[in-house]
């Protein structure tokens, strides 16, 4: 890839790896894109290099945009998230399936490569719940877990069909200090560190005992470049690549907190529809495909994490 183009550029993911995609490959080939500029905290993405309107919605600005600069690779992020698609099921489908859905013909048309991420949400009660196989059942039960095995599999007929070079992995919850994240089931374990900085007490909508997948931002930014620098003649499962760094419950990563800072409390007010979803998908993923295929390793486990967000969590919010 030499010009990139980055869809959901000030969301959660994007807002960090255009700033990485830009120190690799150059500020000026990467192209930050949003449906609107009005993110809070967003002046590094747009201010360090090119950043367009783009609504994934909009067939002719991806169109425009992709010609202008001569786009060659495109990150799909703009997507809507679990909590809020179960809240909005007819603007979560619109979004993901008819943006990505777009983004492909685009591709296919311009001759780009694509990398856009599944979820843990592609799995559902009826998988086996731990250390989840690679290849195994995906009948989700949420909307958002629809639309991501629909997504990896339009994806995978793209390629098979047209020579797309697709590429995804299925991201875990993410935990990161820059922006926060907007409308998912993982959410608890971001809002956990702002709240034992600011307040020294959490409450978790999330029930003690429920396991998830999780990942510190740093590897998943390594996840994308890793796999999209990839030699392609080793992949076998191009699109959706289990992918994981550790896997947790409330009181875990509660626990991890207090030996930082020991006033710390914790209490539960458990929100159904979170916890509905929570208890489909995976206690823990099986992600030797993806470790045997292009070398994934994950650097951050939950003590590191946690240290280091901590650490960065407290200079941003000069505590
Ligand atoms: C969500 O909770 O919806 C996301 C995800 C796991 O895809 N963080």
């Amino acid at each position: 890839m030499k010009k990139i183009l980055v869809t959901g550029a000030l969301g959660q993911i994007g807002s960090e790896i255009v700033l990485k995609l830009r120190e690799i490959y150059g500020d000026s080939n990467v192209i930050a894109s949003s449906k609107d500029d009005r993110e809070a905290g967003s002046e590094e993405v747009t201010g360090s290099g090119p950043f367009e309107i783009v609504d994934v919605l909009n067939l002719r600005q991806i169109s425009q945009v992709v010609s202008k600069y001569k786009i060659d690779g495109i990150v799909h992020l703009a997507a809507v998230l679990s909590a809020v698609g179960e809240e909005k099921p007819h603007l979560l489908w619109d979004v993901n399936m008819n943006g990505l859905y777009n983004i492909l013909e685009i591709a296919r048309e311009k001759e780009c490569a694509i990398f856009t991420p599944s979820s843990i949400a592609a799995f559902g009660p009826s998988t086996p719940p731990d250390q989840t196989p690679q290849d195994t059942i995906q009948r989700p039960t949420t909307i958002y877990g629809v639309s991501k095995v629909a997504g990896e599999l339009l994806c995978d007929y793209y390629y098979e069909r047209f020579g797309v070079d697709t590429r995804g992995v299925r991201f875990p919850g993410l935990i990161s200090y820059k922006a926060l994240p907007g409308g998912g089931t993982t959410d608890y374990a971001v809002h956990i560190y702002y709240e034992a900085l600011k307040s020294k007490k959490f409450v978790s909508n999330i029930k003690e005992g429920t396991k998830m997948d999780m990942m510190y931002m740093p590897d998943a930014l390594d996840a994308i470049i890793n796999l999209m620098e990839a030699d392609p003649s080793k992949l076998k499962h191009r699109n959706a690549f289990n992918i994981t760094a550790m896997s947790f419950a409330p009181e875990d990563i509660y626990k991890e907190i207090k030996k930082h800072i020991p006033e710390f409390t914790l209490e539960y007010d458990v929100d159904p529809i979170k916890q509905r979803i929570a208890e489909s998908w995976p206690n823990s993923l099986d992600d030797r495909a993806a470790r045997e295929e292009w070398g994934w390793n994950p650097k951050y486990d939950l003590s590191s994490m946690t240290e280091d967000m901590l650490a960065k969590l407290r200079l941003k919010l000069k505590i």
